[in-house]
């Protein structure tokens, strides 16, 4: 007879969520089968981000989306994926994706009280798919507001500091899942010898300083005078604060991100002449990630304020964005500060 020690308990990611659910004795449940669906989805979006060369979904569709940007073949299917999913869970009332132009309203189902709506960037980081380069998703969780009947728009236009849960999912050199409900942000490094999300990184805290910065400097022509100067500021010797820092730029924002929360760094996407708003969308991106860093310990602003504290005007709505470590956040406000062009740029 083989005997096999067991070496360590593994959590898993359901049974994480289910021993949280149960450190809050009112909670009724529907939350962590959202979660749990997540999770769902993730593992099929990963089988298939891990074949994208082998079968005919990679490539482009040849259609655009919303914002005029190209649209990949794995994009439309991780939107329709994931979209499936929360509706059959019965507890979402409804989406709003950044693939889609309008939010999605769930059928209501029997019995289910549907107190959940979800923002969801399903595939970020899409200009990397073809390229074997990190991918990922993003999603935040909020109460709706409305009460019965179909959702509404202004479900989906809350601030982020009122989102009860956010993740990401990144489809690296191994898949993990991080997500939090704002007490701590806890990965789950998938293992697909068992096709389970793993506990690898309990309780994540993002170093209060860090040595990366990530920001695609091909635009410094269009950045206002003090980013670039923050840029420099980063790009000099001294050796006090161990700089120079290291430039790390994967061109997925879930990567940047992840990178710079287990190591320390700071991710900037600034206004830029021509677009004021920078790129990254406030509901999709922004505030999911923000909602993490908070958690984490770190921070993030569009230069003026909190990120959380943004009052959304539309779904689509874009953000400049300072994020990570919360010192060099707090230095690189000390440089936008400083100068009073960064308010008028792009107009
Ligand atoms: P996407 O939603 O179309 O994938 O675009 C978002 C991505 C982010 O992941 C990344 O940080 C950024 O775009 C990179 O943009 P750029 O190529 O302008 O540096
Ligand atoms: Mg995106």
């Amino acid at each position: 007879m083989i005997h096999h020690t067991i070496k360590h308990k593994v959590t898993t990611l359901g049974g994480f969520i289910l021993e949280e659910q149960r450190a809050y004795p009112w909670a009724t449940g529907e939350l962590s089968g959202l979660l749990r669906d997540m999770g769902f989805s993730a593992k099929i979006i990963n089988r298939d981000v891990n074949k994208a060369g082998l079968v005919d979904i990679l490539g482009a569709t040849g259609d655009n989306n919303i914002y005029g940007e190209e649209v990949k073949k794995l994009d439309i299917f991780a939107n329709k994926q994931f979209l499936y999913s929360l509706q059959n869970n019965g507890e979402c009332a409804g989406a709003a994706s950044e693939e889609n132009d309008d939010f999605i309203s769930f059928p209501s189902q029997p019995k289910s009280s549907q107190k959940y709506v979800v923002c969801i960037d399903p595939l970020d980081g899409s200009s990397n798919i073809d390229v074997n380069v990190s991918i990922g998703t993003i999603f935040g969780i909020y109460q709706r507001i409305s009460r019965g009947g179909p959702c509404v728009e202004s479900d989906f236009l809350q601030p982020g500091n009122k989102l009860v849960a956010a993740g990401y999912i990144i489809y690296g050199s191994s898949t993990m899942f991080v997500y939090t409900t704002g007490q701590s942000v806890n990965g789950f490094t998938y293992d697909p010898t068992i096709g389970e999300f793993c506990l690898s990184h309990p309780d994540i805290k993002i170093p209060r300083q860090g040595t990366i910065y990530s920001v695609n400097e091909s635009y410094k022509y269009k950045y206002a005078q003090a980013v670039n100067d923050f840029i420099e500021y980063c790009k000099q010797i001294d050796k006090e604060t161990g700089r120079p820092y290291s430039s790390r730029y994967v061109g997925s924002m879930v990567a940047d991100f992840h990178r710079n929360l287990i190591k320390g760094g700071i991710f900037l996407y600034p206004a830029m002449k021509g677009h004021p708003h920078g790129k990254l969308r406030l509901l999709f991106e922004c505030n999911p990630l923000s909602f993490i860093v908070e958690t984490a310990g770190g921070k993030a602003t569009n230069g003026k304020e909190r990120i959380l504290d943004l009052v959304p005007e539309k779904l689509h709505q874009r953000t400049p964005i300072y994020i990570g470590s919360e010192d060099m956040v707090n230095k690189a406000m000390e440089f936008l500060n400083a100068k009073e062009e960064i308010a008028t740029i792009g107009t």
